[in-house]
């Protein structure tokens, strides 16, 4: 029997990589999609499969975590084996700026899918996977933080994500639900949101290479983080989902880096030395050294980094360091992409697309690049 999986957030960086694993191990994939103004499946696009063709195994939904109904109708149309509930208004600094919708697609949107579960009367049947993370320890009370380790959140995501914690744990303890949370730790991809901080480093700095921006601006750039590659975590993603007992896992690579650090590396992809000097909000990255031919805009001297209080957080989660011993002891997982090789990649990646615009506006054919990050 072909197995069925309902992603919701599938348009995102996780649920594109997902879908690609779990077609690919042939599983039927049901992905929610939210209704946009424009195109907003660009992530999924190379998957696509033409409805008008016989047995098509992709197949969107149009719904939305905040719509109760739609979800118990996509529900009971599907009747997954498998919820991977990835869907969330996932960015931590929006989520100062708009706490309460944060918490209702967040917290409430994944009471919607479990009770919803429940009363279709799938609760034997559907397994359910709940996107957590570290954002949940916050404060850190222990280092490194694995299964154990007790929460202090420090924003409204990472509230509602602890309200989705628990009450993923309370579904499996009150039902007998095979329901679980990964506690994920933040990973990256070329296929990041451009405006968390990897991938707004190195769209920058390629950008920059190009001649389309002058300078980055950046927040809180000490601190620190456990990166790993998405990819990595979506293959445990569904090994959590295959094992006998549903139980929580710590995904992480147990190293940590800054952001300065990323800066660093994202810079040197392009052959550019850079140097940091100041403190605090007078903190600037200056260009040392330009090494190759890949940064052909930029110059010796040139400030290529400022801070600027506006990327801020009311409340700043400073560290963060993952233990995954338990899922490298009970589940065999390891990552298999280092924080470096990442790094390259996505440098590559957002090169080949600074590289089109600068061709463009060489040829007279101007498209704007979005800056208002
Ligand atoms: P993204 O922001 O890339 O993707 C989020 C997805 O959720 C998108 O498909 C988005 O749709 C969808 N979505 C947003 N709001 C709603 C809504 N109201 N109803 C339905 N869908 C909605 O996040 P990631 O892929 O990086 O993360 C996946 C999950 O894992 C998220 O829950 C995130 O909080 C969590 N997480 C992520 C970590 C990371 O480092 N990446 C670490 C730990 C947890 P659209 O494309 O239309 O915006
Ligand atoms: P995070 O990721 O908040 O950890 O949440 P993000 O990449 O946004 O920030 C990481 C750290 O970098 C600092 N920072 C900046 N961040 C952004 N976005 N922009 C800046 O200019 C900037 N300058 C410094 C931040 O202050 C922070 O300390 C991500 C999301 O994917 C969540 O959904 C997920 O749950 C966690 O990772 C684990």
């Amino acid at each position: 029997m072909t197995k069925k999986a309902l992603i919701t957030g599938i348009t995102g960086q996780d649920g594109s990589y997902l879908a690609e694993f779990l077609l690919e191990k042939g599983y039927e994939v049901h992905g929610i999609k939210r209704r946009a103004s424009m195109f907003n499946t660009q992530r999924i696009d190379h998957i696509y499969q033409d409805p008008h063709e016989p047995n098509p195994r992709l197949k969107l939904h149009y719904g939305d975590l905040s719509d109760t109904s739609n979800l118990t109708r996509i529900l009971r149309e599907v009747e997954p084996d498998e919820v991977y509930n990835l869907g969330a208004q996932s960015h931590v600094a929006v989520s100062f700026e708009a706490p309460e919708y944060t918490a209702d697609v967040d917290a409430i949107g994944t009471l919607r899918l479990l009770e919803g579960i429940r009363f279709l009367g799938l609760e034997k049947k559907t397994r359910f996977y709940q996107a957590s993370t570290s954002e949940l320890y916050g404060l850190v009370q222990e280092i490194p933080q694995k299964e154990t380790t007790p929460f202090h959140p420090r924003s409204p995501y990472a509230v509602a994500k602890l309200y989705s914690y628990w009450i993923t744990v309370n579904y499996r303890e009150a039902y007998g639900m095979y329901a679980c949370n990964g506690i994920l730790f933040n990973h990256e991809s070329p296929r990041r949101g451009e405006t968390f901080v990897t991938r707004k480093i190195t769209r920058g700095l390629a950008n920059i290479a190009q001649g389309l921006e002058d300078c980055l601006y950046m927040g809180n750039i000490s601190a620190l983080r456990d990166w790993g590659h998405a990819k990595d975590y979506v293959r445990m993603q569904w090994m959590m989902l295959q094992q006998d007992v549903a139980e929580d896992f710590v995904i992480a690579t147990g190293v940590q880096y800054s952001v300065r650090d990323f800066i660093t590396w994202s810079a040197a992809e392009l052959g550019i030395e850079i140097a940091f000097s100041g403190e605090g909000e007078s903190e600037i990255g200056t260009v040392v050294a330009v090494t190759s031919d890949m940064a052909p805009a930029v110059k010796p001297g040139q400030v290529i980094v400022r801070i600027d209080p506006r990327y801020f957080r009311p409340a700043e989660v400073e560290t963060l360091l993952g233990d995954p011993t338990r899922a490298k002891e009970r589940l065999g997982w390891e990552p298999q992409i280092t924080v470096q090789e990442m790094c390259a990649e996505m440098v590559a990646e957002d090169l080949r697309s600074a590289r089109r615009h600068a061709l463009l506006r060489e040829h007279g054919m101007d498209m704007p690049v979005s800056l208002e990050l």
